[in-house]
């Protein structure tokens, strides 16, 4: 019987990309990531350590939305303060962020100040953990001084929050999944695309927090939802269209496409047992109000993550009309004005 491989840990995959580069600590490090929206969405890992996907998945960052994280060397203890305000060690987000920089400290008794600003208004319901992990990737990197590359960063960052692998590039971009065991073919790249008409919109629709977080709701379906079984082969289909769309700026297949694979994905956390429902009265209301307007022939089309929150995919000339039926409406430019 062949021998069972021991797992590689976070810190294998570390030691492989930093550990030959001495740390020069410098006196700060300082970096911006966007935060991005997924028009095929990554949904199931098939490994829960690396956070390595079942699938690739692809996104639009959301220009200048995201964070600002700053790292400077400090004693004692570890400080981390997110929009001027220094966090108590037992909230999630320093547990989170402390786990990942435990990563990469060059001595037990080297710690942190890390002041994060976050630009997503927190009420707009959208998640920071992309473009945070992404964030602080690249201000180790400058603090250390490693000069590693795109590549490398982009695997070192998705080792704190999968989706974070895609925050480090603007525009459109491509999160391979990659087949290898330790996750070296798992990285995020940008497409050579740009299409200065196309708009984001964000709506607010509740500002709870979710039921279930998506790091345990992916988990669940993926064990559970006998729908799971046909998501991966419907991901590569969706994929290989978003591609085609965005090479032809075929808006309609862009906003299709991204709809029914946001649709697909909660079919299938729908189907999960327990069943994952993120929907809310109010999140059927607009997808009702947007097929509608969609009827009267306006191309405008949605997604939706794991919140009850909608996105609206339009451009640039409908924006007028739909900053009027949705009021509350947050129009992100991807590729500026
Ligand atoms: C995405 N989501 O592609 C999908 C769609 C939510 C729905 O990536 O466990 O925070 O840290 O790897 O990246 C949210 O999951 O999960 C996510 P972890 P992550 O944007």
């Amino acid at each position: 019987m062949k021998k069972k491989e021991p797992a590689i840990t976070r810190e294998d995959v570390v030691r492989t990309l930093v550990g030959q580069r001495r740390p020069a600590v410098c006196p700060a490090g300082s970096a911006f990531a966007p935060s991005n929206i997924a028009l095929c969405k990554y949904w199931g890992k098939r490994d829960e350590e690396l956070n390595l996907p079942v699938t690739s998945s692809l996104s639009i960052a959301l220009e200048n939305l995201g964070s600002e994280i700053t790292l400077k060397p400090c004693t004692k203890w570890d400080r981390i303060s997110l929009n001027g305000k220094l966090l108590a060690s037992d909230t999630t987000f320093v547990q989170r962020a402390t786990a990942f920089l435990d990563l990469f400290r060059p001595a037990p008794d080297f710690f942190f100040d890390m002041r994060a600003k976050n630009s997503i208004p927190t009420a707009a319901g959208l998640a920071s953990s992309a473009s945070g992990f992404a964030a602080l990737t690249l201000a180790l990197n400058e603090l250390f001084g490693w000069k590693l590359n795109r590549r490398a960063l982009s695997i070192l960052a998705r080792l704190g929050s999968g989706s974070a692998c895609r925050s480090l590039y603007g525009g459109f971009v491509e999160w391979h999944a990659g087949a290898a065991r330790n996750g070296m073919d798992s990285y995020a790249e940008p497409l050579d695309a740009v299409w200065p008409d196309l708009r984001l919109g964000l709506l607010l629709l509740s500002e709870k927090e979710k039921p279930i977080g998506s790091r345990h709701a992916m988990q669940q379906t993926r064990a559970t939802s006998p729908l799971y079984a046909a998501w991966p082969a419907q991901v590569e289909r969706d994929l290989a269209a978003l591609k085609t769309a965005i090479r032809n700026r075929d808006f309609a297949a862009l906003g299709r496409t991204a709809e029914a694979n946001a649709l697909a994905m909660h079919a299938t956390m729908i189907a999960a047992r327990p069943a994952i429902l993120y929907w809310l009265p109010s999140s059927l209301a607009a997808m009702r109000k947007i097929h509608q307007i969609r009827e009267e022939g306006v191309k405008v089309f949605f997604t939706m993550d794991a919140g009850p929150n909608l996105k609206l995919l339009f451009l640039r000339k409908e924006q007028a009309l739909l900053t009027a039926a949705f009021p509350e409406l947050r129009v992100v430019t991807p590729f500026g004005r």
